[in-house]
């Protein structure tokens, strides 16, 4: 692969170049993909379709709580087999539908929402459910305005909001488990409608005298074993799919479900002329070179989709962890259809009734948990390659850096460190100093990340790979009984299973910097300023069907390797945060970046979008893919592209995607060229290094979004519709966003040769461009804007409104910059009024959990005929109304951690859109300060046009305390 990739890419990427599509499954070229395709055909062919399952209205139970019945289901076709319907709703409006085979041959896999879930949620208390004849129903919410109804005949699930059907759950009687059964009897006896059925109205319309055809087709199709490429997979449990389809009436919009290469309003693939014909496929897979517009699946799954519309967002949470495809269709303007067709398990989906994007992200944060606070050096510039290969390079690429005074804040090491590719051990030819390069990097204000993957060469001389055999922790073959063995970068190779609980406790011990006795292995020669990238935890095998692995291994628990295939690989990388975290004295926080990921990865680490091209098109598709990624996670786009040689053109445009991506790292293939920002020739090298600083200036911004983040889950890249939910010009917006709740947009531009860039600017609003200060006003309709784009140019704006935060000293490192003086940008509304926020904390250790923080609101409102700016503590606010789930017991505003930074100072405040010169500018209780004013466009005006802007010079007020400051007109 890589004397054919050298070959290749050392020139430029060929057209030819792109993922080899017949290593990976098409919908019909897998058995219960097609099965679920043809359920749906049938279905839309026959006029009266109706579901065959059934609610036995008298096994009903409602439980001593109130909150959740249960109930037996029946289906028409297999009157013998019994379902078991559980439906629960939580004290947040979710509601929970499962639903699984009861008493039969064999368990499914219910095991999914397990791993992702923090806590089994809270139960409401405010649920009266009222059993009528043919349905049972619950109202509930603040105004009594949502209502769940599970139907009896058939069985169907509508959330409705003030009436309207909000989600239905099997409403186009696409639910089908397929039980299981033995192969002997696969073909069941012919069951007539007559026998079957007593109901009238589903005997009128169920006339075909084979009710098994009917509904499961007339062919058994792949039920017992399947063969792709030369691989056949033997299915010894048999057929057990599930498919549910899930409708949102009044919702003409969804997204979600990452990772695709694809836009972020998510398109149509059936129908009469679909988008794409292949539904969405979540498989983690390790899909390099894969094509810019496609719904292939990539190296993460998160079962997740938000359904919106100018009056409400609802989402879906189907707790699968099998393969999954989900068809779309948008069978109106104003209504999607979808059907999620999963190889395995049991239906386990929760219903998140919103009803707007914020309440959807607190509800499914709730579920699966918070984005992970980052450490703050992990928001700085990531420098990595496949390879720096030696301890000497890393030390000439530091060097070069800091020689051309370009910031960066993480190398990174890829597989060539490891000897034959033995994680954690060094090829000492290259790096025979680990710790003292470490310590080098370290010196200097920075860190190193090192790649561990999870493919262990099988040799008794590698001691992770040996503990690992003796503890019995590796992945069986199908017989369950054997080591399974595939062949990775290492070789022949085994993998941990990591379901297994007695995998934990080890994993952990392996990264404990000091040694822990003679017989065990620990990484001691690395230190703690070593941080953790896992690759290829899809997991990728080179000799396995879809580079990966066979389907029927067997993990702990008995389970195959097909019913928790999307989960496997966030195991592994949740467990080395964790190990991580705990390795030293005192716990601190993790950086761990994954591959494959699925829901609740965000609580452990970052994921980045994998092996992308250089090509536009894939810088493109970055930035859609880091939106939809961030919904339910936070993400990196490799800058440059990991395959081919950018010129500095693309490479420009592409750190300005980077910059403004939640994590930053420029990473690329080792048959590339070396492309590092310094050996650009002038001007690109100098448009990178303002690129670089401007990240670093802006490093407050990101890490007060991300605090919001891992509080409520509100995503650090916000696309439009989470930030103008009402406005539907914005609904399918994709190449424009937000930074968290700074007011930020950013348009990055992904057109070679551009020299200028359309903007959007939403309905109502004023928007100042940031680095020219032109104020533009948006009309009630929104508008469309044309800025000048040259090479050196980021189309970027402030809403009118925002107070953004930024430290404007150019610095080698972020962590150098802990005491660095504060820059405010006021940038005023039509009420000459703005509002924004700071956070900070000590950036590594946990302690702002106990309250060791800094947490500040400014504002800007009309005093007079002037303007107050002012600073108060948010965290005491913010405790004292309970708005969000801060959990501080104790907090002190004068905490160890704010009289720590008691010196650092607000070094000048740039105001934005004043209606007049001022007359003076004064602390409050303190001393008149020195200020600079040039007339222009104001923010209370009509007009647009260069705005006025009026510095004030170093009011020296702390960042840690309360101050007003006093604008007189
Ligand atoms: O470890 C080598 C690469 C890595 O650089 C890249 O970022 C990963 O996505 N890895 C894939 C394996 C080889 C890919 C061809």
């Amino acid at each position: 692969m890589r004397a054919l990739s050298s070959l290749l890419l050392l020139v430029a990427i060929p057209a030819a170049l792109a993922v080899k599509s017949h290593d990976f499954k098409t919908c019909s070229q897998a058995g219960f993909c097609r099965r679920g395709r043809a359920l749906s055909a049938r279905a839309a062919a026959h006029p009266q379709w109706t579901s065959p399952y059934s609610v036995d209205a008298d096994s009903l139970s409602i439980s001593s709580d109130q909150a959740t019945f249960t109930a037996g289901v029946k289906s028409a076709i297999y009157p013998d087999i019994k379902f078991g319907l559980e439906v629960r709703v939580h004290d947040d409006g979710v509601v929970r539908v499962k639903m699984d085979e009861v008493g039969g041959l064999r368990k499914r896999y219910d095991e999914a929402a397990s791993w992702a879930l923090i806590a089994e949620p809270k139960i409401s208390k405010d649920i009266q459910w009222t059993v009528g004849t043919k349905d049972i129903r619950a109202v509930y919410g603040d105004k009594k305005d949502v209502e769940v109804v599970v139907s009896f005949e058939p069985l169907t699930v509508t959330l409705y909001r003030n009436g309207k059907e909000q989600v239905v759950l099997n409403g186009r009687g696409l639910l089908h488990l397929e039980h299981f059964r033995k192969k002997e009897d696969a073909k069941p006896e012919e069951v007539t409608s007559e026998e079957a059925l007593e109901s009238e109205g589903t005997q009128q319309v169920l006339k075909t005298p084979n009710l098994h055809a009917w509904f499961e087709g007339e062919e058994e199709d792949a039920l017992w074993e399947e063969t792709f490429s030369s691989w056949t997979d033997t299915k010894p449990k048999g057929p057990e799919s599930l498919s549910i389809d899930i409708t949102f009436p009044n919702h003409g919009h969804v997204y979600g479900i990452p990772q695709h290469a694809s836009s972020l309003d998510l398109r149509t693939t059936t129908g009469e002329s679909p988008y794409y014909t292949d539904p969405y496929r979540l498989y983690n897979a390790d899909t390099f070179e894969y094509l810019a517009d496609s719904t292939m699946s990539l190296y993460g799954s998160i079962p997740v989709m938000h359904a919106h519309s100018a009056d409400s967002t609802v989402a879906v949470f189907n707790a699968v962890g099998s393969e999954t495809w989900i068809d779309i269709a948008h069978s109106s303007v104003s209504s999607t259809e979808t059907h999620w067709i999963s190889e395995s398990g049991i239906l386990d989906v929760f219903i998140m009734p919103g009803p707007t994007p914020k309440d959807i992200f607190a509800q499914y944060t709730r579920l699966t948990g918070t984005q992970a606070l980052p450490a703050d050096w992990s928001l700085g510039y990531h420098q990595c390659r496949w390879n720096y290969v030696s301890s000497e390079d890393i030390r000439a690429v530091q060097k070069k850096f800091d020689e051309e005074d370009i910031p960066v804040d993480v190398f990174w090491l890829d597989i060539e460190y490891a000897e034959e590719h033995k994680y954690f051990i060094w090829d000492k030819k290259n790096f025979p100093d680990p710790v003292d390069m470490t310590n080098d990097v370290a010196a200097s204000s920075r860190k190193m990340v090192v790649i561990i993957d999870p493919h262990f060469k099988r040799t008794s001389s590698y001691p992770v790979y040996q503990e690992a055999v003796d503890r019995g922790l590796i992945v069986k073959q199908k017989d369950g009984q054997t080591d399974y063995e595939g062949w990775c970068w290492s070789g022949s190779s085994a993998w941990v299973d990591f379901f297994n609980p007695a995998a934990w406790d080890w994993w952990k011990t392996l990264f404990k910097t000091y040694k822990l006795g003679d017989d065990k292995f620990s990484w001691t020669e690395s230190t703690e300023d070593v941080f953790i990238w896992n690759d290829m935890n899809e997991p990728s095998i080179f000799n396995g069907p879809e580079i990966s692995m066979p389907r029927d291994n067997i993990h702990y628990g008995g389970w195959e390797h097909r019913d928790l295939h999307n989960i496997n690989g966030m195991l592994f990388s949740n467990l080395t945060s964790q190990a991580i975290t705990v390795r030293g004295e005192v716990p601190k926080r993790p950086f761990v970046l994954t591959r494959a990921f699925y829901a609740g990865s965000q609580r452990f680490g970052a994921m980045w979008t994998g092996d992308n091209l250089g090509t536009w098109e894939h810088m493109a598709v970055g930035i859609k893919m880091v939106l939809a990624n961030s919904i339910a996670g936070f993400a990196f786009t490799d800058v440059g592209g990991f395959f081919g040689n950018p010129d500095p053109e693309m490479l420009v445009r592409w750190y300005h995607v980077g910059a403004f991506s939640p994590f930053f790292r420029a990473h690329a293939h080792i048959d590339t060229k070396r492309r590092e920002p310094y050996l650009l020739d002038e001007p690109y090298k100098g448009m990178v290094k303002d690129i670089l600083r401007r990240r670093y200036s802006m490093l407050p911004i990101w890490y007060t979004a991300f605090r919001e983040a891992s509080t409520t889950g509100l995503p650090v890249a916000r696309p439009h519709y989470v930030a103008f939910p009402k406005d539907e010009a914005g609904f399918s917006l994709d190449d424009q966003y937000f930074i968290g709740s700074s007011g930020l947009l950013v348009k990055p531009v992904t057109e070679k040769g551009a020299k200028e860039a359309t903007v959007y600017l939403p309905p109502n609003e004023l928007f100042y461009d940031y680095d020219s200060y032109n104020l533009y006003r948006s009309p009630a309709t929104g508008k469309k804007i044309t800025v000048a784009a040259e090479l050196d140019q980021l189309p970027l704006f402030i809403l009118g409104g925002s107070i953004l935060p930024t430290r404007e000293r150019p610095r080698r490192s972020s962590s150098v910059m802990r005491h660095d003086p504060i820059t405010l940008q006021v940038a005023l509304d039509a009420s000459s009024s703005a509002r924004g926020e700071l956070y900070l904390d000590d950036g590594v250790t946990f302690n702002h959990q106990q309250g060791q923080i800094v947490w500040r609101e400014f504002s800007a409102e009309k005093s007079g005929k002037g303007i107050k700016i002012s600073s108060r503590d948010l965290t005491t606010q913010h405790l004292a109304s309970a708005v969000d789930s801060v959990a501080l017991t104790t907090y002190d505003p004068a905490n160890a951690f704010a009289q720590s930074i008691s010196s650092v100072r607000v070094e000048k405040i740039a105001v934005l859109g004043l209606g007049a010169k001022p007359s003076s500018v004064k602390v409050v209780g303190g001393k008149e300060l020195e200020w600079e004013y040039s007339s222009g466009v104001s923010a209370s005006g009509k007009k647009e046009g260069s705005s006025s802007l009026l510095v004030i010079k170093d009011p020296a007020v702390s960042v840690a305390s309360d101050w007003e400051i006093v604008v007189q007109a």
